[in-house]
């Protein structure tokens, strides 16, 4: 085991699954730190401040920063081993990280633009979900602002009709080769939970309706449950619910 850090923090976006995929091994490892909140917008000055560049998930290891959900993962794999989310067999390994990389890059991109396409008109609900846990003041703040932020993101990820429908092409492609990757088995790799598990459902479960991941703001907006809908009865979400409900509420 390396030696454990003093102080730990990860800089994270509440909303956002791969911030959700380092909380969940976080979790896992049951590991101690602190979380620091950003809010999309005021995010950009604090991050650039902090590390040169705005994206999150950042972990800060006593002063030293580690960027990347990726990497932080196999930081907190070195310094927690238990329980294992890596296989120990190299081509086991090499084959969760895989999906891994997979779930990364061809999910997590589509998912979010899709997924916003569909959310970001309604300013109540967005401004209620980025700026949830601060002070009513802070809320009126930032609710105002929002307009101006949802431009920005616009623009930023490309959230616009023609990119966000090829997106959800994406996105069923991806639902459908999650199924074919299964192949009927219970995880994705060696029959056990791993890293391959935590994060395609991470990556990919914001397009079903997993209990605590996203939900903390109520009632839903209408286009959320329209956005649900466009999966529902997909064969893949029973698998995304299972996981989940098995091997992530048990460590929340
Ligand atoms: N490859 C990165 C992607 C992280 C990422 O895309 N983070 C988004 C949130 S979902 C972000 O921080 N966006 C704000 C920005 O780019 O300014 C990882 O795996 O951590």
């Amino acid at each position: 085991m390396m030696a454990l850090p003093t102080d730990c923090a990860l800089h994270h976006f509440p909303f956002s699954h791969y911030n959700e995929k380092v909380r969940w091994a976080l979790d896992v490892k049951q590991a101690p730190h602190r979380r620091v909140p950003y809010r999309p917008g005021w995010h950009i000055p604090l991050l650039r401040w902090l590390s040169g560049q705005t994206q999150v998930p950042v972990m800060e290891v006593d002063g030293a920063l580690i960027l990347g959900s990726a990497d932080i993962i196999d930081w907190i794999e070195r310094t927690w081993p238990e329980p294992a989310l890596y296989p120990s067999d190299p081509q086991a390994r090499e084959l969760a990280l895989a999906h891994q990389r997979w779930a990364d890059e061809a999910i997590g991109p589509h998912l979010r633009r899709a997924l916003y396409w569909e959310i970001l008109p309604d300013t109540a609900y967005m401004a209620a979900s980025f700026s949830y846990g601060l002070g009513a003041p802070l809320r009126t703040v930032y609710r105002v602002q929002f307009p101006v932020f949802r431009w920005f993101m616009r623009r930023y990820m490309n959230i616009y009709d023609a990119p966000a429908e090829r997106s959800r092409e994406h996105l069923a492609r991806a639902l459908d080769e999650l199924v074919e990757r299964l192949d009927g088995r219970p995880y994705l790799v060696e029959d056990r939970f791993t890293i391959a598990d935590l994060a395609v459902v991470a990556m990919l479960g914001p397009v079903t309706d997993l209990a605590g991941y996203v939900d903390w703001v109520q009632p839903r907006s209408p286009t959320a449950q329209t956005w649900f809908s466009r999966w529902e009865g997909h064969p893949a979400i029973p698998w995304l619910q299972r996981v989940w409900t098995e091997h992530r509420r048990q460590v929340s």
